[in-house]
């Protein structure tokens, strides 16, 4: 192991939060550097707890997770928070006029947050969010708690990685709770509806109870109704949430989210691959022009079958 990835694979043990910092930074940067960091700390079926929160542009996610941390960490967990991707990350928005307090609520040392940009995942959550995750489980952090903006394939990676899913809506969005029925609906554990103090919460969750009622084990999903600014209906949720923890078949949480992550390391090893295949046999390739199509090509570079920078079968 080189000195680098030594130092902070330490650090992470001793819990040290610079180290965590540049250990996320690294698993965005050099993924190399990360795999060595990682492979002395990795205890096998130690996957921490993942709560993911999905969900609108807007609708409270972030508030929501400033209030329901603390009471995690009350309940004696480390928690790290990551956000993916979001539009306003943690800046409170106007949350009461008081962003401070927003930022005094994630301060205490049980908790550590992260923003995390989506770089060309298709739509889907950010390739870092696992290492992320990984590192600050290798840190001793227990519980982690993921924002995610609400799109297509973001939602199954969420479902994959989580736990327990959180999607979260407000009054008045009933075209959105149609769009969103095909996809997350589905596999939401807890529905949230936010700023209940809003005219049309009971509406919207009216909305969602009915579409439940038409899905196979809807009836057994709950529906929480939250004011952020009123503080009501936090503490039901967070009794909501430990309750499906408690339900979650630890064995097969661990073994979904590990699959989804040899699956998104196996593409990004054999894309490197591809990449240096490519770089490797740049000649013979621009060759292959001459006599085949391009999909003929990729087949015998992914067979190796070029050679010293020439194709090994003689040209048709
Ligand atoms: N009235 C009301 N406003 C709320 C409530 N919860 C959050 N807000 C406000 O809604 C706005 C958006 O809140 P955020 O927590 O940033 O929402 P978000 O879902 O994280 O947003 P993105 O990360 O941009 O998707 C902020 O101005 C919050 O203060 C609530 O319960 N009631
Ligand atoms: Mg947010």
């Amino acid at each position: 192991m080189t000195d680098t990835a030594r130092a902070i694979a330490e650090g992470l043990r001793r819990g040290d939060r610079a180290s965590i910092a540049r250990c996320i930074s690294i698993a965005e940067d050099e993924p190399e550097l990360f795999s060595r960091i990682i492979k002395g700390l990795y205890r096998p079926g130690s996957m921490p707890r993942v709560i993911g929160l999905t969900g609108p542009p807007g609708c409270g996610k972030s508030t929501l997770i400033s209030l329901i941390v603390p009471k995690l960490v009350e309940q004696g967990h480390k928690v790290g928070v990551v956000a993916v991707d979001a539009s306003s990350p943690f800046s409170g928005g106007s949350f009461l006029g008081n962003r401070i307090r927003m930022e005094e609520a994630l301060s205490s040392k049980h908790v550590f947050m992260r923003s995390i940009a989506t770089r060309g995942a298709k739509g889907g959550l950010s390739v870092s969010i696992i290492n992320a995750i990984i590192t600050l489980a290798s840190a001793g952090f227990d519980m982690i708690v993921v924002e995610s903006v609400g799109s297509g394939q973001a939602d199954t990676d969420i479902a994959n990685i989580s736990s327990t899913v959180l999607l979260v809506l407000s009054p008045g969005l009933g075209d959105e709770v149609q769009a969103m029925k095909a996809g997350i609906m589905e596999i939401a554990d807890i529905f949230v509806i936010n700023k209940a103090e809003l005219e049309g919460s009971d509406r919207a969750a009216g909305a969602v109870r009915s579409y439940l009622s038409t899905i196979s084990g809807g009836q057994n999903k709950d529906i929480a109704l939250t004011s952020c600014t009123s503080r009501r209906g936090i503490d039901e949720l967070v009794r909501l949430i430990g309750d499906h923890e408690s339900k979650v078949n630890a064995k097969e949480f661990a073994e979904r989210a590990f699959r989804s992550e040899v699956s998104r390391i196996a593409k990004e090893l054999s894309s490197r691959r591809v990449d240096a295949l490519i770089d490797g046999h740049a000649a013979a390739i621009g060759q292959m022009a001459e006599s085949m199509d391009p999909y003929a090509a990729a087949a015998r570079l992914l067979q190796g079958d070029i050679e010293g920078g020439r194709s090994r079968r003689p040209k048709r």
